[in-house]
């Protein structure tokens, strides 16, 4: 474990102080606070006799324990979180009066949580899964939650279609089969019959979904809010979360192979680097939209499964988010916070977007329930840091110990208090957006369009992201047993692109669909005619978008990447430590393999750590591998299968790998590695991610290099390694 870093401290986590209980050189007592005496005996009629009722020890310890749990989260039950601060980098007054983007020297605590969407709370972190991006600002104007994805769109458009997504994409309801996998035939039965979440599939389906860790991740808003300044001026704004170490995924087999060595992967890799003080960074993005450039889009701005092209509005960076602190009890914060997209404050509200609008009921309602009651607010977690005065009483577990008589407004007897808060006090008030309709059920053609982001987004696609679409898409449907699922959903595919429809249809060895028979929507009211609500066909105004390929993001930087170094007895120590330090001086964690725990002992007889063996340890939770030298060393690492296996599949999933030269028969019992070529310039080992050398100066350098190319995608097209 790395060491513990010093516990960062801010406004909200000593807010938290007096609820904490720590033991370290207490008595152990009751809840009631009586000093317990045996805690390893029940009281009985006798030493073999029945227990008896009377001992008030045994049934609290156990009516505590049989109550243990709560209800999980409906979805995105499987989470992590942190806590840290917000900062802005200058006003944002022309366009927001929101008190925590005013001034740069404000600290905002926060309070994030990550989490997968379908599976439960004891499911792999590595499913391929949309990720929660959840972010509690406790602003000195009360609570600010912005809920978002790592995906800018939704698959649906109204919330009244959410119970029915949720209940596709989770386990099958008479086997309850498969955990926290999308790759089942309810779930793509519903999204053959709905076309509007085109876009969103292919988000799903690019390595979007499989994050290296939530700190390469973006976050999203996903729907339009509203900004508004003190002049009572209002702008449409979307958020952004771009994370400082860019944005990386990891290979389809790479995350089932994870799933099974480390089913915690991203919670670990979170924890990991909170506490050794590489904190995770994200920068706070903001497209602005002024209310008059509303319609000037080909999309509809209240449209979930719509993005706005960077290349039209352009994200402003605005602030720092920085995750400092691990909290003390998973339980008590990162399973009990409550988030609610309807937790906003002054200069920030909401859109009419139909999926927001459902939203802002559900969160509230979903605590009342999984939280026990309506006072899920007094958890410490959940508490404002500023202080909390209406007229709302009593209810379960009530914390607050309300004084005076008066528990009603207006009143005399208290004063008129609590008063309400005027505007230039910092009352809410929403925009008075004007509203003049007919009561109707129905959506705006406006959001009939679903294929033209999709297309902007396959399109915006590197070829090996795009393979690796293809890849996802004949995976999933090729475990939908149902053949007219896969067909119906290949008539979507072909509206999206005929390229990537043939390939998925190759690989389902089902014919290419050509352009499918109306209706392709089968979302409808009854009494409609079908004809009425199919998609329509546009041209996008862009046919890429350079934001939306992971290809395009920064890499320049190891900070946190895991490294593995293969040795054992023998190793030339300088070789390995020099390379060590290198890497470790450019921010990665480097930890050494061996046969066994404990330590290798160098040629020179000096001790070197182990981190890991050979057993314990496995290539999908390193980043890239190095083979120091040393003739023993060399030997038995080669005699060891597990080690060339760590190389193949290192290899397989692209991988940086470097060697000494001296350790060059341990990369030749691999199945990849051919013969040395004559020199390894810095244009080669940037293309193919492999260098061997015995210089290694020239090593590290080069390695530093490819490891901060994150991976070497190239590689996956010969397809011959077998690990
Ligand atoms: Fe959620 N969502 N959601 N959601 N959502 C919940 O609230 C819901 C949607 C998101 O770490 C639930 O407290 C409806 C979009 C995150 O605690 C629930 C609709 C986005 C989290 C709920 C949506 C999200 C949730 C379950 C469609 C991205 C985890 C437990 C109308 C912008 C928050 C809970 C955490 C959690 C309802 C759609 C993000 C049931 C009805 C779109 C990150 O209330």
């Amino acid at each position: 474990m790395p060491e513990k870093s010093p516990q960062a401290e801010n406004e909200k986590t000593n807010n938290l102080k007096p609820h904490t209980e720590e033991a370290s050189g207490q008595f152990m007592t009751t809840n009631h606070g009586v000093k317990i005496n045996d805690d390893q005996n029940s009281l009985k009629a006798g030493e073999r006799g029945p227990t008896l009722l009377e001992d008030f020890i045994l049934r609290e310890k156990i009516t505590h324990f049989d109550h243990e749990r709560i209800p999980e989260r409906i979805v995105h039950a499987r989470g992590s979180a942190a806590h840290g601060v917000f900062k802005v980098y200058e006003s944002m007054s022309s366009f927001t009066k929101a008190h925590f983007l005013q001034d740069p020297s404000v600290e905002t605590p926060v309070f994030v949580r990550f989490s997968t969407v379908a599976g439960s709370r004891g499911s792999t972190d590595l499913a391929r899964d949309v990720r929660g991006f959840a972010v509690k600002f406790y602003t000195q104007e009360g609570n600010f939650d912005l809920v978002g994805n790592n995906m800018p769109v939704f698959f649906i458009q109204d919330a009244m279609k959410f119970p029915d997504l949720v209940h596709a994409v989770k386990p099958e309801p008479d086997n309850e089969i498969p955990q926290a996998a999308s790759a089942h035939d309810t779930f793509w039965d519903f999204i053959s019959l709905m076309p509007e979440s085109a876009h969103m599939i292919m988000w799903l389906m690019s390595d979007r979904s499989l994050p290296r860790s939530y700190r390469m991740m973006e976050g999203f808003g996903v729907h339009t809010f509203r900004f508004v300044n003190e002049n009572n001026e209002a702008c449409f704004v979307k958020f952004h979360w771009k994370p400082l170490l860019g944005v990386h995924s990891v290979a389809w087999d790479e995350a089932q192979n994870i799933s099974g060595k480390d089913p915690d992967y991203h919670r670990r890799d979170l924890w990991e680097a909170i506490e050794s003080g590489a904190f995770p960074e994200w920068e706070l993005g903001v497209q602005i939209v002024p209310e008059a450039d509303e319609h000037k889009f080909d999309f509809d701005l209240l449209d979930p499964t719509k993005l706005i092209p960077e290349e039209l509005v352009p994200v402003q960076r605005i602030g720092k988010l920085t995750l400092n602190r691990n909290p003390d009890n998973f339980f008590a914060e990162t399973e009990q916070v409550a988030f609610h997209i309807g937790h906003i404050v002054p200069g920030i509200d909401f859109t009419n977007d139909p999926l927001l609008q459902g939203r802002l009921f559900s969160y509230t309602d979903t605590q009342l329930i999984r939280l026990g009651g309506p006072n899920f607010h007094e958890i410490p977690i959940n508490r404002p840091v500023v202080d909390v005065h209406n007229n709302q009483r009593d209810g379960h577990m009530r914390q607050t110990i309300n004084k005076g008589k008066v528990s009603y407004n207006p009143n005399s007897m208290g004063g008129g208090c609590p008063f309400q808060a005027g505007a230039k006090d910092g009352g809410f008030i929403s925009v008075p957006e004007r509203v003049d309709a007919h009561k109707i059920r129905g959506r705006s053609k406006s959001f009939f369009d679903h294929f033209s982001q999709a297309k902007l987004f396959f399109n915006s696609q590197s070829l090996a992201e795009q393979n690796h679409i293809i890849d996802a898409l004949s995976f999933e449907l090729g475990k939908v047993q149902t053949v007219a699922i896969r067909e119906r959903m290949l008539g979507i595919l072909s509206m999206v692109d005929k390229g990537l429809a043939a390939a998925v249809a190759y690989a389902l060895r089902v014919p290419v669909p050509q352009t499918p028979e109306q209706p392709i929507n089968h979302s409808f009211p009854a009494d409609a005619d079908p004809a009425d609500y199919q998609p329509i066909e546009i041209e996008g105004s862009l046919t890429s978008s350079e934001a939306l390929s992971m290809a395009n993001t920064i890499k320049d930087s190891i900070k946190t990447r895991k490294i593995a170094i293969l040795a054992a007895d023998g190793v030339d120590e300088n070789s390995l430590q020099a390379v060590k330090a290198a890497l470790e001086a450019e921010g990665g964690v480097v930890e050494v393999i061996a046969p066994r725990q404990g330590y290798i002992l160098s040629a020179n007889d000096t001790e070197i750590p182990v981190h890991q063996s050979f057993l314990t340890a496995a290539s999908v939770l390193y980043d890239a591998v190095y083979l120091p030298g040393g003739t023993n060393s060399v030997a038995s690492v080669e005699a060891e299968a597990d080690a060339i296996h760590f190389l193949n599949e290192a290899f397989k999933h692209c991988k940086a790998i470097a060697a000494d030269e001296g350790a060059v028969q341990v990369l030749e019992a691999t199945y990849f590695f051919k013969k040395l070529p004559d020199e390894f310039s810095e244009d080669t080992v940037l293309k193919e991610g492999l260098i061997v050398s015995n210089d290694s100066a020239k090593l590290a350098d080069l390695f530093v290099k490819a490891i901060a190319q994150h991976r070497f995608w190239d590689r996956e097209k010969p397809r011959k390694v077998p690990a």
